[in-house]
């Protein structure tokens, strides 16, 4: 093994050796061809918007203008909001499908689904004031099915969920005019503001940003979120206890049809997993000489089926060719989003199928089996039959061997949190905000994101949580930033003892917690908005969710997705702090405004730094910044990391 090819990912079982014997042209080699990258693109002055262009910005005056006489600040700020726009349009569509899933599924059109949580369907609603006196859960799914829908297309008045945060924030919003109308109306309007020769005011095509950004963290993603919790379950909340899974490579099984499901919208994949555990289909497995089926996913279909069902993820974003390289993979199922359009390459080396489900994404060389909810059942398990057919196939498998078996405990839902701390009868968030008064507990950080070959090893994640939690400040994690600290065993109470402050230990230790929580998957940060109003409607820190001694972060990101995300934040008052680097360089007066003029706006702004450690210095200083603005700062040090904690750090 060559020192460049050494593993490259936070999971300890880190990538198979058979990865490198065969010589894969995987993300790693990919990146590294890449490489320099370009410096437009980098910067965000590379403008593709007409074809007078491209244009380039450059330092001599000469090139200081696109040919329309765009300006830097221009093309930035169009670059930007495009990838607010395109990270919007994802989140949302994904919430628009489960909007019609639970329409079909209510009117007895999709068969296998059903409404599993009504005390959700009853207080969603009550949010969209729909009737539910005297009618059968099957009409009120129906109607906020059709409710959730309208709010794609509607185009005057607010989406309904911006009523869940605090009064103060929504005056706040509407004083600046950036309440979403509708989800689609406003990633549209974003569309046409960049085009050629029309919104040229930098600061407008941002605060338009904002629109659209809440359109996603309050509207797409929200509905993505709630009505999924209606179909499947709320994690945590049905079972009154959250699911434990096993994380890494070694999640996959030497002696079992290894199915892999990889995406976003677990629509599907909820039935994989049915299909999966029915007899019928254990036999067919054993008479194709394997022990059974084992299911495990990647990314964050991964993260949803973990939270609602305890299946193990074999992977973040980053492990997904690693994982088909193992020689053990019968099938990966892909759905949406974040997928390799390399895997049929990749497994073209090994005896995998890869099985594409979504008319939105098709991967040439993939094998196609179209989702469809009215037929849901049959296309899981033929999906599942191909898999068991697959594994005589199978060559040598090398699944790396694990130390020990790491598992992560998920699904710290908003619904779960209030009932952990308080119980069925007193739940309450009254007993989190009291240690953070009392300064047990200093803060709350929302660690969350993917991850980016241009880093290796996933380690800022890792050592950033790590800090954090040194430093008494919770984490609360979404997305692949999820999966790469759960391969590191900080989403385990003993986490808590090994590696959190005083005060967050005695906390995690009284409520038998891990330091580090997992909530779900990237559309699930609409849990973070849920779980931090709540904060401020309970008192004692603040009335918006600006004065919350609260930050988030995206210590690894790369996907449009993630700016989306970002904005979303800082647009409710978050400060947000991205790794990696921003695509706003080649504007001075762009980063400006995001890193300080938005602020004065919004009461959130963003912040770049790439380093895990300074990124951790900067959210302890701004929690502490909030703590003194509330009057409960009781001066604490930040806990350092010495050379020999950071040694220790490094060890994976
Ligand atoms: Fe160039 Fe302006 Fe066209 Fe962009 S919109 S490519 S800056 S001419
Ligand atoms: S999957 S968006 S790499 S977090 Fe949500 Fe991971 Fe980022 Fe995709």
């Amino acid at each position: 093994m060559s020192d460049e090819k050494e593993k490259k990912t936070s999971d300890p079982s880190g990538q198979p050796e058979e990865a490198q014997e065969v010589e894969l042209n995987t993300v790693w080699e990919r990146s590294e061809a890449q490489t320099p990258h370009c410096r437009w693109g980098t910067e965000g002055i590379c403008c593709r918007i007409c074809y007078m262009g491209p244009c380039r910005i450059g330092p001599s005056a000469k090139r200081s203008r696109g040919v329309c006489g765009a300006t830097a600040d221009t093309i930035v700020a169009r670059n930007f909001a495009r990838k607010i726009a395109a990270g919007t349009a994802a989140h949302s569509d994904h919430g628009r499908s489960v909007a019609e899933l639970m329409i079909s599924a209510s009117r007895g059109e999709a068969p296998g689904y059903e409404i599993k949580d009504e005390k959700k369907l009853m207080s969603v609603a009550a949010m969209y004031g729909i009737a539910v006196k005297d009618r059968k859960v099957e009409e009120i799914g129906e109607d906020i099915g059709k409710a959730a829908l309208a709010e794609f297309g509607q185009q005057s008045g607010e989406i309904k969920f911006i009523s869940r945060a605090p009064e103060r924030r929504q005056a706040l919003w509407r004083k600046n005019d950036i309440v979403p109308r509708g989800i689609d109306r406003e990633v549209v309007e974003m569309l046409h503001r960049t085009n050629m020769g029309v919104d040229q005011d930098y600061r407008n095509i941002l605060m338009h940003g904002s629109r659209v950004a809440l359109a996603d963290g309050w509207g797409g993603s929200m509905i993505a979120t709630e009505l999924q919790d209606i179909l499947f379950g709320t994690p945590g909340s049905m079972t009154k206890q959250p699911s434990i899974g096993q994380m890494g490579l070694s999640a996959l099984s030497e002696d079992e049809v290894n199915i892999v499901i990889h995406g976003h919208e677990p629509l599907l994949s909820e039935m994989i997993v049915t299909v999966a555990q029915d007899p019928e289909m254990i036999d067919m497995a054993k008479r194709a000489g394997a022990k059974g089926i084992n299911l495990t996913g990647i990314c964050c279909t991964a993260n949803e089926v973990l939270l609602r069902q305890g299946v193990g993820i074999a992977g973040s974003f980053l492990q997904q060719e690693a994982a088909i390289a193992t020689g053990a993979v019968e099938a990966m199922v892909v759905d949406v989003q974040c997928i390799m359009a390399s895997l049929p390459e990749v497994a073209g080396c090994y005896h995998t199928r890869v099985i594409t489900t979504s008319p939105k994404a098709m991967i040439p060389g993939a094998t196609h089996i179209q989702f469809d909810e009215h037929d849901a059942i049959d296309s899981a398990k033929e999906i599942v039959k191909m898999a068991i057919e697959n594994f005589p196939n199978r060559g040598r498998v090398n699944i790396p061997d694990d130390e020990q078996e790491v598992s992560a405990i998920a699904g710290f839902t908003h619904e779960y949190i209030n009932y952990m701390l308080g119980g069925s009868f007193r739940a309450s968030y009254w007993p989190l905000n009291d240690n953070i008064i009392n300064g047990r507990i200093r803060g709350i950080a929302g660690v969350v994101g993917c991850n980016n070959p241009k880093v290796a090893k996933e380690m800022v994640h890792v050592n950033l949580v790590k800090e954090l939690i040194a430093n008494d400040i919770l984490v609360v994690q979404t997305g692949c930033s999820a999966i790469a600290c759960g391969c590191e065993s900080l989403m385990v109470p003993e986490a808590a003892m090994e590696f959190a402050g005083p005060g967050l230990r005695e906390v995690c230790e009284a409520v038998g917690i891990p330091p580090v929580l997992h909530v779900g998957s990237c559309v699930d940060n609409s849990r973070i908005l849920i779980a931090t109003s709540e904060m401020v409607k309970v008192g004692g820190l603040g009335e918006d969710l600006s004065d919350l001694p609260v930050a988030g972060v995206a210590p690894e990101w790369m996907s449009e997705k993630a700016i989306a995300i970002g904005h979303y934040f800082v647009s409710s008052g978050v400060y947000t702090i991205f790794g990696v680097g921003m695509p706003i360089t080649g504007s001075e007066a762009v980063q400006n405004f995001l890193y300080n003029e938005i602020e004065g706006i919004t009461g959130g702004k963003w912040a770049c730094e790439p380093d895990a450690s300074k990124m951790a210095a900067m959210i302890v200083d701004h929690i502490n910044q909030k703590r003194k603005a509330l009057g409960i700062e009781a001066g604490k040090e930040r806990v350092l990391y010495d050379m020999e904690m950071r040694r220790e750090l490094e060890v994976v």
